[in-house]
């Protein structure tokens, strides 16, 4: 739910207008919307560049989880680890989109630690790949939006950790 959204079920549950408060955090998210956006493009545009640049990185200091016995050795694993991080990288363009963590959350994070341990995936390496692409991701950007953008990837770490 965005901001606006949430705010407006706040306020008609009380049967209020949008308090001071409501009207100003609405409006900064207003004002940096076309930065969000543009976040959101280069990450979209990006994405193979960065997932692959990411995973080469995280295979580097993890050469574990490629090596033989490792959760993904093998051309098939591999390729699954790397839509995994796919999966987060567009889980992040979600959050910087709505400016909010909340579909990251419901989507990529409740739940995820229990999932990879069933899968018997090093849950701290699928951190550490989240890690570089942040890295990969922000190199390409101002440093006012690769704040912004690395806020949405810290969650995912954090989240994980
Ligand atoms: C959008 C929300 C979403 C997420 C997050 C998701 C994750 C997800 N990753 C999976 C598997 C997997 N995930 C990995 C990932 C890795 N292994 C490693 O050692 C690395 C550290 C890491 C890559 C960074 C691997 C290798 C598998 C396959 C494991 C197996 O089949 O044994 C599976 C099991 C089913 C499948 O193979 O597709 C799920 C559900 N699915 C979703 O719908």
């Amino acid at each position: 739910m965005s901001i606006v959204t949430k705010s407006i079920v706040n306020a008609d549950a009380e049967a209020r207008y949008l308090s001071p408060g409501e009207l100003e955090r609405i409006k900064s998210f207003v004002t940096s919307g076309e930065a969000r956006l543009r976040i959101a493009q280069v990450l979209t545009e990006s994405r193979e560049r960065i997932v692959k640049e990411a995973g080469n990185q995280l295979f580097q200091k993890r050469p574990d989880v490629v090596s033989p016995g490792g959760n993904a050795f093998g051309e098939e694993m591999t390729a699954t680890c790397l839509r995994d991080m796919d999966y987060y990288l567009r889980l992040v363009t979600y959050g910087v989109v709505s400016g909010d963590v909340t579909p990251i959350e419901e989507i990529g994070i409740v739940g995820v630690r229990e999932m990879y341990r069933s899968l018997g995936t090093p849950i701290e390496a699928v951190a550490e790949g989240v890690r570089s692409m942040k890295a990969v991701a922000t190199s390409m950007m101002s440093a006012d939006d690769a704040a912004e953008a690395g806020s949405y990837f810290d969650y995912v770490v954090g989240a994980m950790l």
